[in-house]
């Protein structure tokens, strides 16, 4: 079905004073987090007091408010993620405060790209919930208004990139990278919603594991994961496993390597949040699920439909996409008949040590500390 206004928030805000505040789980040090969370309110001042904006004061008090609302309040991981493998691959003389609120400022410019994305896929997904309170569309009825403040979060990552690294050897190689990797998301979306056109049932036949794992490579992979080790990369240069310097700050293999194992992850977190949008607590992920309505292309789906019987396939095809509780209950019903709590639970164990092999397998790359890291965030992760 179309977008239109007057169907595009369901969600009250009443109904978010009910949830208990997400919980937090194993991620980055309180210190680390409470570190990086010290520069937002330069980011805010960086994006909102630049001279130019003194004399259109309205937009500038707006900006700031979206800024507020939109970027804080998730798991940061990504964010987080800079300084940390920043830390493990740059040489020593290279780590010193100034180079560490450098890498913090690239999370933010991460975590700004995420609540880009984030504000558009919950207009284009239905979702009403967002970080345990409303999406911003369904903020005070924003609706589609909404949609001109994502343009404004992504301006913003140029606008900070300009004024911290514009003279910086790697500024050209960020630049590049971060076009990139919103060209990627943005066809990864693309390919997401085209399994699910507008006014159409979902067209099943599409939905094979290749067609799954092209999707969420590029929705979900490039951005969470390879970019900001990319980032660090480019900040650090290289150091291979033996701790020698042996590369300058775009050695291609290297980035490669990285590249391939970050996919690998990134791939296996959206694999999670598909799980999670069907089984998950709402009150921990602080998201309601919209993707059976919807008719998403998910790990889910694309599961049950390799196991369904004739008959259970006819089940997917009377009710997968569609938006009324009792066919998303019929579909649930279906998962669990088909076993897909437990195939899952024994997906994660077996990703998870494959992705372990993988890294122990890169022979003369970067630290390997910094992939362990990242994957033990996402181990297990129930938000
Ligand atoms: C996430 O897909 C991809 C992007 C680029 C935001 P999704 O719709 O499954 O994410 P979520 O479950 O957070 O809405
Ligand atoms: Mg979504
Ligand atoms: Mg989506
Ligand atoms: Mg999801």
């Amino acid at each position: 079905p179309h977008l239109s206004l007057n169907r595009l928030c369901q969600y009250s805000t009443a109904a978010s004073a009910n949830l208990p505040p997400a919980k937090t789980g194993h991620v980055a040090s309180q210190d680390e987090k409470r570190e990086f969370m010290s520069l937002f309110p330069d980011i805010v001042r960086d994006l909102t007091e630049v001279g130019s904006l003194s004399d259109i004061p309205d937009a500038q008090k707006w900006y700031a408010k979206v800024l507020q609302y939109n970027a804080v309040g998730g798991k940061m991981n990504r964010g987080l993620a800079v300084s940390l493998s920043f830390k493990i691959i740059a040489s020593p003389e290279l780590i010193k405060p100034e180079t560490i609120r450098e890498a913090h400022l690239l999370g933010w410019c991460i975590e700004l790209l995420q609540s880009f994305f984030l504000i558009a896929d919950d207009i284009i997904d239905g979702s009403d919930m967002r970080r345990g309170k409303p999406s911003w569309h369904c903020h005070e009825n924003l609706g589609l208004s909404a949609f001109n403040d994502a343009i404004l979060i992504e301006a913003g990552i140029y606008k900070l990139l300009h004024k911290h690294f514009r003279n910086a050897p790697y500024y050209m190689d960020m630049l590049d990278l971060f076009h990139e990797m919103t060209m990627n998301t943005a066809l990864g979306q693309a390919l997401d919603l085209l399994s699910c056109p507008a006014g159409q049932r979902p067209n099943l036949s599409k939905f094979t594991m290749e067609r799954y794992n092209s999707i969420v490579k590029y929705k979900t992979a490039f951005y969470s994961f390879y970019l900001p080790i990319a980032l660090s990369m480019y900040m650090a240069g290289i150091r291979n496993t033996d701790n020698v310097r042996v590369a300058g700050i775009t050695d291609r293999e290297l980035h490669r390597q990285a590249r391939t194992i970050l996919v690998e992850m990134g791939q296996f977190f959206q694999v999670q949040d598909d799980y999670l949008d069907c089984f998950g607590d709402s009150s921990v992920t602080g998201k309601i699920g919209t993707d059976i309505g919807k008719g998403k292309c998910t790990w889910l789906s694309v599961v049950a439909l390799q196991r369904a019987s004739p008959s259970q396939r006819a089940v997917m095809e009377k009710h997968y996409g569609i938006p009324e509780q009792s066919s998303i209950d019929t579909i649930k019903a279906l998962y669990k008949e088909l076993g897909l709590r437990a195939t899952y639970r024994a997906y994660e164990d077996s990703t998870s040590s494959m992705i372990r092999t993988h890294i122990q397998q890169i022979s003369r790359g970067l630290n390997h500390n910094v992939f362990f890291n990242f994957l033990d965030k996402i181990h297990k992760r129930s938000r």
